[in-house]
């Protein structure tokens, strides 16, 4: 039947391409540049300003980053969707910043406030100084 080896051809042809999207887009990550030198990894310390949902960038009072930028507020892409997700305006930050090339992003997103679980007992809690 002619009808069905198209039909078969074109399912294959579809698969295949599935495949190939799949597999590019998890092996080159969120818009990397085909550049194989690792990207350089800095401390970022930090207040958020303000956070831009549709382009993923959040803009950042930073402190300075030694060997890379000065203290200054400035935009940073968030390239993973889910660390852009803990980013909240107003919030003091640790994060890192990844350079590469012209490239930088932020990652490894913590609150800095963020005391270790369990490390301080909340005042209301403390019992009454005599
Ligand atoms: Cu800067």
């Amino acid at each position: 039947m002619r009808k069905n080896t198209w039909l078969a051809i074109a399912l294959c042809l579809a698969l295949g391409l599935t495949a190939c999207a799949k597999k590019s887009e998890s092996a080159s990550g969120a818009n990397a540049a085909p550049d194989s030198s690792p990207a350089k990894e800095y401390a970022l310390k930090g207040e958020v300003i303000r956070l831009d949902p549709s382009l993923h960038i959040a803009v950042i009072k930073g402190e300075k980053i030694e060997g890379w930028m000065e203290a200054m507020t400035m935009e940073y892409p968030v390239k993973d969707v889910a660390e852009f997700q803990k980013l909240k305006a107003g919030e003091k930050i640790q994060a890192s910043v990844f350079v590469k090339g012209d490239d930088y992003w932020v990652s490894n997103v913590q609150e800095a406030s963020a005391a270790p679980a369990g490390a301080a007992p909340l005042p209301s809690d403390a019992p009454p100084a005599k």
